[in-house]
């Protein structure tokens, strides 16, 4: 067995927020990747706009620094438990982690998640704790809290015995004693050539284990991984293994190895690192790239189940069309089947009707982000609520449980625990710090938590932090009764007018400004009470040849509340649809007359007797 000391692979984990890509940017910045006058910026991996926006990573990425003559290939993943697939793809290319953990909030629930998966896969641990520049930071409560993680999850004695450094990514330090002063990051990399053990080589002919995909538009696909065992050259005749057992040849077009931002385009590779290549033309995440003459499949990369199902279907509003650069089935089904190429943990099922297509995810963000990134991309198609995938085990009705766990303050466990109560929640622990402070932890079903992030934001107003991680499947709680109320519905195909709104407002909340294009059946407002209404937002006042002298003074309309996309998901009901389009979302009835809507009504009625 043979070692390459002129590598280390490591992967990032963590908590989402925890500091992940700013340590990329310290370890990118003290590496000199960068020109002396390049403007870098801050989250430099965070180059994809949703998650510029959002200020969270999305997509495990790879970059590499070189240190003291070591190539150090690293590996960002995401933190927010939606994206847990992109960390389950990508920790088998490494040989140690970083397990970064805020000073203040400690481990968190995906701390436990992800380095469980780290330790199942054997990496060898380093911790970091991380925001030590933050005034209130709890740096022995945090490194005890991390010892009994470890404890909890250790496979084996030698995990225990874990490096610690102290940093704070922002600053670009990082010390091996706690209360040393940082001047920057240079005993991490120390830390990373001491602890993480170079890659081994088998010998033998190539293996390679694909993790990753990306597209270039006059290269094709490139097949992102590690290579396990041989080398790699320019021009190599290989095979690519998938999963149904077929075995493809190809003729390798380009390699490259990556520096910083940059891919640098070499001839030759070799086992123990992870590098790019071109040429293989039908290739997936999880095949193994071989050599013709010996071709060894390497075990494929499993990730979670999805819990979380919702319908992407073309768009059937009067509107269709009109703001969408691709909007039939067939490009709708080629986009959504596309998405599985990279989306490991995305599934996609056609449904009974043609237009429809089922499509299952890790939680709401993750199809949240993907109907935000299709509808950039000029797609439009309607989307349903999502629900929990239930399954039927051994004959019985099973449903998706989580852990939920809430850092709030004493005045909010009132209304919190109401607030979940109704969603099925069962409270299992609850810790108060004598300051205020509680923690709680809660059981509960999937399907409770649909809708209930936005619901907790404005109850804490947006202080408060909740986590969730998945538990497993339960027996069927039964159904829960929606709590919102019914919905102020377009009654009329125009143009919402002052006038108009200013009944709806009479209502309840209105979500549309004057001079927005409405149509039968559109949902413009929340009722104050729990039936739905059909009303004329499009009416204008009569006109009059009397002016008198208080009716024309301009009606003064509440300010709509706007919906985010997220929101508009976990507003509608089973009943209602959002429609996206590169301009809109709207929210609307799946009948859109008011007399289809009733005589489902009393069908439905019917049905029951
Ligand atoms: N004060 C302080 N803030 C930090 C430090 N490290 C990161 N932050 C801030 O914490 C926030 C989150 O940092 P990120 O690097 O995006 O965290 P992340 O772990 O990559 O987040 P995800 O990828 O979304 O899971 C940003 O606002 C950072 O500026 C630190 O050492 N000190
Ligand atoms: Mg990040």
């Amino acid at each position: 067995m043979n070692y390459r000391s002129d590598i280390r692979n490591i992967v990032i984990i963590a908590h989402v927020d925890h500091g992940k890509t700013t340590l990329v940017d310290a370890m990118l910045k003290q590496s000199r990747v960068f020109r002396d006058n390049q403007k870098v910026g801050e989250l430099i991996m965070d180059q994809n706009a949703l998650e510029r926006e959002k200020g969270i990573t999305i997509l495990a990425k790879n970059t590499a620094v070189v240190y003291r003559g070591v190539k150090i290939n690293i590996i960002d993943t995401p933190g927010h438990v939606d994206f847990s697939g992109e960390v389950e793809r990508v920790i088998s290319m490494a040989d140690g982690c970083l397990l970064l953990v805020d000073s203040i909030e400690g481990p968190m629930p995906q701390t436990k998640f992800v380095l469980r998966k780290a330790l199942e896969s054997g990496l060898k641990p380093i911790v970091v704790i991380n925001k030590i520049d933050r005034q209130n930071s709890r740096i022995a409560e945090t490194l005890r809290l991390i010892q009994d993680l470890f404890l909890e999850l250790a496979t084996n004695a030698d995990q225990l015995d874990f490096p610690v450094l102290y940093a704070s990514a922002k600053e670009g330090t990082a010390v091996t004693e706690q209360g040393m002063k940082g001047k920057d990051i240079t005993s991490l990399f120390e830390c990373i050539l001491e602890n993480v053990p170079p890659p081994r080589i088998e010998s033998g002919p190539l293996q390679m284990l694909v993790s990753n995909l990306d597209y270039d538009s006059h290269k094709g696909k490139i097949a992102i991984g590690r290579i396990w065992r041989g080398k790699v050259a320019t021009h190599d005749p290989v095979v690519n293994m998938s999963a149904d057992g077929s075995i493809t040849r190809y003729e390798i077009g380009e390699i490259f190895t990556y520096l910083g931002l940059k891919r640098l385009k070499i001839e030759e590779a070799e086992a123990g690192d992870i590098v790019a290549v071109t040429g293989l033309e039908k290739v997936s995440i999880g095949d193994t790239i071989a050599n013709p003459e010996r071709p060894e499949a390497l075990p494929r990369i499993e990730v979670g189940e999805p819990t979380v199902e919702m319908t992407f279907g073309v768009n059937t509003s009067p509107f269709a069309g009109r703001e969408g650069r691709f909007s039939t089935t067939r490009q709708l089904r080629e986009r959504l089947y596309r998405e599985l190429e990279t989306n490991l943990s995305l599934r996609v099922q056609d449904t009974d009707s043609p237009d429809t297509f089922l499509v299952k995810g890790r939680g709401e963000l993750h199809l949240a982000i993907l109907i935000e990134t299709m509808r950039r991309e000029g797609y439009e198609f309607e989307v349903s609520k999502p629900e929990a995938i239930t399954k039927v085990i051994d004959g019985e009705l099973m449903e998706p449980v989580e852990v939920l766990t809430i850092d709030t303050k004493d005045e909010y466990i009132g209304v919190l625990t109401e607030m979940l109560s109704k969603r099925q929640a069962q409270l299992t622990d609850m810790r108060k710090d004598g300051h205020d402070n509680v923690h709680l932890e809660f059981r509960v079903p999937t399907k409770g938590l649909i809708g209930f992030r936005s619901a907790f934001l404005t109850a804490t107003r947006g202080e408060d932090i909740m986590n969730t991680t998945f538990l497993g499947y339960e027996a069927w709680h039964g159904d829960i009764a929606s709590t919102r109320n019914g919905a102020l519905v377009a009654s009329e195909q125009g143009i919402a007018a002052t006038y108009g709104l200013n009944n709806a407002q009479g209502r309840g909340l209105t979500f549309i400004e004057p001079s927005t294009p409405v149509y039968e059946g559109m949902i413009v407002g929340l009722n104050s009470r729990p039936q739905d209404i059909a009303i004329n937002v499009c009416k204008e006042k009569k006109k009059t040849n009397v002016r008198s002298s208080t009716s024309d003074i301009a009606v003064r309309l509440t300010p709509p509340v706007k919906l985010s996309l997220e929101q508009a998901i976990d507003f509608i009901g089973n009943d209602e649809l959002v429609e996206v389009t590169p301009e809109n979302i709207r929210l609307r009835k799946k009948l859109l007359t008011q007399a289809q809507r009733l005589r489902d009504i009393s069908s439905a009625r019917r049905g029951i007797k």
